[in-house]
């Protein structure tokens, strides 16, 4: 199968998508889609993804937007080596993380939610803030009870991909880490795996740098 990866070198919901293919060692094209330009709104691209976002994943007779569709795509076509645990709790305790970062922490404080706050006279910095410290206190939590080497034991799953961009963008952030051992020190260890470093942002090709 061919893919292309519609990225942005930026954007953590594709840093997902390319962790995932990086642990699978699946060969794609990149797609550079500049979303600072605005060019995920160009109309080529809306009738790909009518969303107007990346990633999005397209192949022979596929096109599929959203990270976590995306990557249980390629697991399905691609199940060696899996981001799956094969324990049923632990594969929820997997999807737990997955879905406070998917659908907790990363829209509560993407950028575009954040200066409309602040157009509306708040203080986007606090409310991002408080969403990632809140988020990252239930992700903790779980981590307690399940991480080993990596957030779920000691295998790579997809809520280490999901854990790397958001913690990233929480020191981007300034967020204050240390109330979050479990996390600091899992991101810690997947930041120095080459998979993670081959799918890093400034590894990619449309990285300003
Ligand atoms: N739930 C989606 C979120 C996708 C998303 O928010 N993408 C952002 C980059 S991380 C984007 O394309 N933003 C540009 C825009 O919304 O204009 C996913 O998991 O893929």
């Amino acid at each position: 199968m061919d893919y292309t990866l519609f990225s942005y070198w930026r954007s953590s919901c594709s840093w997902r998508v390319r962790i995932v293919l990086s642990i699978k060692n699946i060969p794609y094209q990149y797609h550079a889609i500049n979303i600072l330009s605005g060019e995920q709104k160009g109309e080529e691209y809306i009738e790909k993804n009518p969303l107007k976002q990346v990633p999005y994943l397209h192949g022979e007779d596929i096109g599929i937007s959203q990270s976590l569709a995306i990557i249980q795509y390629l697991e399905d076509i691609h199940p060696t080596p899996s981001v799956l645990p094969t324990s049923p709790i632990l594969r929820a305790k997997m999807w737990e993380i997955c879905e406070i970062i998917n659908s907790w922490i990363h829209p509560l404080q993407n950028s575009k939610l954040t200066n409309k706050i602040e157009g509306l006279g708040g203080d986007k910095n606090e409310w991002a803030l408080e969403v990632v410290t809140s988020g990252f206190r239930a992700v903790e939590n779980i981590l307690e009870q399940v991480a080993g080497t990596y957030c779920v034991g000691n295998q790579l799953t997809v809520a280490d991909a999901c854990l790397v961009p958001q913690v990233c963008n929480a020191r981007r952030r300034n967020v204050d880490l240390t109330p979050f051992p479990n996390i600091s020190r899992v991101f810690e260890t997947l930041l120095a795996l080459p998979e993670i470093q081959r799918a890093a942002p400034e590894n990619q090709s449309d990285a300003v740098k």
